[in-house]
């Protein structure tokens, strides 16, 4: 018998709490992996003629992705607001207002892969509540550094439809069998191996960044003659990077003086899983998951990867 996601349930002292959290991003993974295979067909692949809190194009799919993992949140019952890339404000679940978890979310990470039919994924964290049930969820609730994360993870889809969660006693990593629709154990305990693997950054900016970071990754290569590779999807760099060692990065340049990436719903979930796989987050020079968030979409500068590559990097 196979190893399903219903195993999370076992896991920690958060496992069963976090199950049906994690089941409903399965299944909002499930639906958003079949819109982009028919995308095309349903007229679906384009801007959707919207801007998103940050100023940037929505994508129709980021619209949809966003409906799709919101309504499967709500299902679960458990979860009492969202909090997502695609929305300036937390949404409120009206029907359970009294429940304990807030999720946060990047439902489509990497849309400018969408019309080349690169992958894309979906990145996710879930914390507790600070306000007391009988309120109303606040925003306050989400602004949790990620020492209080409880489970977060990451959706790619790939070639196959994969689902990367932990709930904090390491990494697991399912993948989508359809003959019985299901997620099956495939990659038990995931580590970031110590040796080898590859550099990950967008290099074209490496004039412009800031924080000595160009000097930096000549180190990282002079002393580690690592290759390159870069998708430009965030999921699917880290979920690499995570396999096969190495380092993900996306500095701050003098254009985003504070980096591109979101502190909530990429850099916290991103860092809570390389950590818990054995490696290391670092934001210059602070750990990703002791930053105190201040705002919603608040961006961090990201250095992903393994332990020792990243104290190259930084010369700790
Ligand atoms: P998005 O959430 O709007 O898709 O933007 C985030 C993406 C990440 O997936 C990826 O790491 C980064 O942007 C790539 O940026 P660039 O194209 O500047 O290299
Ligand atoms: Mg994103």
């Amino acid at each position: 018998m196979s190893v399903t996601l219903n195993s999370v349930a076992k896991q920690g002292k958060h496992g069963a709490a976090m199950m049906p959290i994690i089941q409903g991003v399965g299944r909002a993974a499930i639906e958003i992996a079949a819109v982009l295979r028919s995308a095309v067909f349903r007229g679906a692949l384009g801007q959707a003629g919207s801007e998103n809190i940050q100023g940037e194009q929505q994508q129709m799919l980021d619209v949809l992705a966003d409906e799709i993992f919101f309504e499967e949140m709500r299902s679960t019952g458990f979860v009492c607001a969202v909090g997502s890339e695609e929305q300036e404000e937390l949404l409120v679940i009206d029907e359970y207002t009294q429940a304990d978890y807030l999720v946060l979310v990047d439902p489509l990470d990497g849309s400018s892969n969408l019309d080349v039919d690169g992958p894309v994924g979906t990145i996710f964290s879930i914390v507790r509540r600070k306000t007391a049930n009988s309120d109303r969820p606040h925003v306050s609730d989400t602004l949790q550094s990620g020492q209080e994360v409880i489970a977060a993870g990451y959706v790619l889809y790939g070639p196959a439809l994969m689902l990367v969660c932990s709930v904090g006693t390491g990494v697991n990593g399912y993948t989508f069998n359809s003959s019985n629709a299901r997620f099956e154990l495939s990659h038990p305990d995931i580590r970031i191996p110590e040796t080898g693997g590859y550099y990950s950054v967008n290099e074209s900016n490496s004039d412009i960044w800031l924080d000595n970071m160009g000097d930096n990754l000549e180190r990282l290569k002079n002393k580690t003659g690592l290759g390159m590779r870069y998708v430009g999807a965030m999921v699917a760099d880290m979920h690499r990077t995570l396999l096969k060692g190495g380092i993900f990065l996306y500095p701050a340049d003098n254009k985003n003086n504070t980096g591109k990436l979101r502190l909530l719903y990429e850099a916290i979930p991103m860092g809570f899983v390389m950590e818990q796989a054995g490696g290391k987050a670092m934001s210059k020079n602070i750990a990703v998951l002791d930053i105190k968030p201040d705002t919603l979409h608040q961006r961090v500068p990201v250095y992903l990867g393994s332990k020792t590559k990243i104290d190259i990097l930084l010369d700790s």
